[in-house]
């Protein structure tokens, strides 16, 4: 028997996909979503919608892209999500019109960080499923960092990363200054930050901050091979995983044994660690539970 996915579906099975495009009605005109979401298993895909603007985060979208990934966040049949921007490019940060209408809702920065982006990469992080990003064309400004800041990044070969803050001289957010010494050393990190210059797919993937690149059309597929497997993983080691990998950035080697210590204690305690032993020991494959991590 092979293994289970977490909605108890055999992996490689053929999935059914469903598009829920949600239109609004804004003064009588039909408008698209800001964000599509789609469920591919027990995968949810979040598509940043404003491609005319390159999908520029307005405080809409920050909106729907939150409350889409705390509700994904919340259902345990949901194992993975992946990230990606419809149209020609991933993400290109905040919508610099919606910034500088000075009767926009954006009005001071640092507020507007704090209610949205902080926000945003927060439940990236604490989210308990892997968030993959496939990052199809360009990820500027704020659109870079969120990418990096998920768990595992996908490029196609048209991706670019520009750190474009210094460019309209802003500092770089959405936890780039964290996030991107800690990927590619505080040398390239202060370079790309205080240059802006444009990494490509195979760059960025030399600098560390891209796990794979694929042909533009294979990036989606791609994506879902993953979440595939993911799904095919038991998933309380993964939910412990992504959190020892956090702490592990910002401690010390002596405080990351204690947390190892005690998220494998944890992890020790679960049916699906017993299963996978047991299944080991026996040469089968194992079955798991068919619930997700607990949240
Ligand atoms: C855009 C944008 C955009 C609006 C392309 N806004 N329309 C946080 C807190 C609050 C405030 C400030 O910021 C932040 C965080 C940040 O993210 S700061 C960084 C903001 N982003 C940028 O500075 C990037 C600005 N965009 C660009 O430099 C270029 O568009 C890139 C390099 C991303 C892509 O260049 P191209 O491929 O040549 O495309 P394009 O420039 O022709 O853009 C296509 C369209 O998208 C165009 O509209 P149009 O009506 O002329 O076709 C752009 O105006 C629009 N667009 N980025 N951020």
């Amino acid at each position: 028997m092979g293994s289970q996915t977490g909605s108890g579906r055999k992996a490689g099975e053929k999935q059914t996909v469903t598009l829920k495009r949600v239109r609004k009605r804004q003064g009588g005109e039909i408008l698209d979503s800001p964000l599509l979401t789609e469920r591919v298993g027990s995968c949810v895909i979040l598509t940043m919608n404003r491609s005319d603007a390159l999908n520029a985060f307005t405080v809409d979208m920050h909106r729907a892209l939150l409350d889409a990934l705390v509700v994904a966040g919340a259902n345990p049949e949901v194992r993975s999500i992946i990230l990606t921007g419809a149209g020609r490019g991933f993400c290109a940060g905040q919508d610099l019109a919606e910034a500088s209408d000075p009767n926009g809702p954006v009005g001071s920065l640092g507020e507007h960080l704090e209610k949205t982006y902080n926000r945003l990469v927060r439940t990236i992080r604490r989210l308990p499923v892997p968030v993959i990003a496939a990052v199809n064309g360009v990820a500027a400004g704020a659109g870079a960092n969120i990418a990096l800041a998920c768990d595992i990044v996908l490029a196609g070969r048209s991706a670019k990363f520009i750190q474009s803050f210094s460019k309209i001289s802003l500092v770089p957010d959405s936890g780039g200054t964290w996030t991107l010494p800690r990927l590619v050393g505080l040398q390239r990190a202060r370079a790309l930050a205080l240059l802006g210059d444009t990494l490509n797919a195979e760059q960025a993937q030399v600098f560390g901050m891209v796990w794979q690149v694929t042909d533009d059309d294979a990036l989606r597929d791609a994506a879902l091979a993953i979440a595939e497997r993911i799904a095919s993983l038991p998933p309380e080691g993964l939910k412990l995983t992504k959190r020892a990998l956090d702490t592990a950035m910002e401690t010390t080697f002596d405080r990351q044994l204690d947390i190892e210590r005690d998220l494998q204690s944890l992890a020790g305690q679960s049916a699906d660690n017993k299963e996978a032993v047991a299944a080991f020991l026996e040469k089968r494959p194992p079955v798991f539970g068919t619930q997700g991590a607990t949240r």
